[in-house]
């Protein structure tokens, strides 16, 4: 049997992103919090969707990482 983790998916959507650069940015600071599986960043609709396991990380935690690099997030929803 394998062994499910629970993985939760969260997007949040940020100010406008105004460069390539702030996706390596917000990548980076996400990609190295334990308990992150996948970070997409779509620079078109500045969203982040990130998908995680909720025993390691939470999605406010994930808030408070992207607006430590600088970008505010103005709203997010969750989904399991
Ligand atoms: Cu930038």
């Amino acid at each position: 049997m394998e062994n499910i983790k629970e993985i939760k998916t969260v997007k949040f959507q940020l100010e406008t992103l105004t460069c390539p650069s702030c996706i390596t940015k917000i990548e980076g600071v996400l990609n190295k919090e334990p308990g992150v599986d996948n970070v997409k960043v779509l620079f078109n609709s500045s969203k982040v969707k990130i998908e995680y396991d909720e025993d390691k990380v939470t999605s406010e935690r994930l808030k408070e990482l992207i607006e430590k690099v600088g970008y505010p997030v103005l709203k997010y929803s969750c989904s399991t």
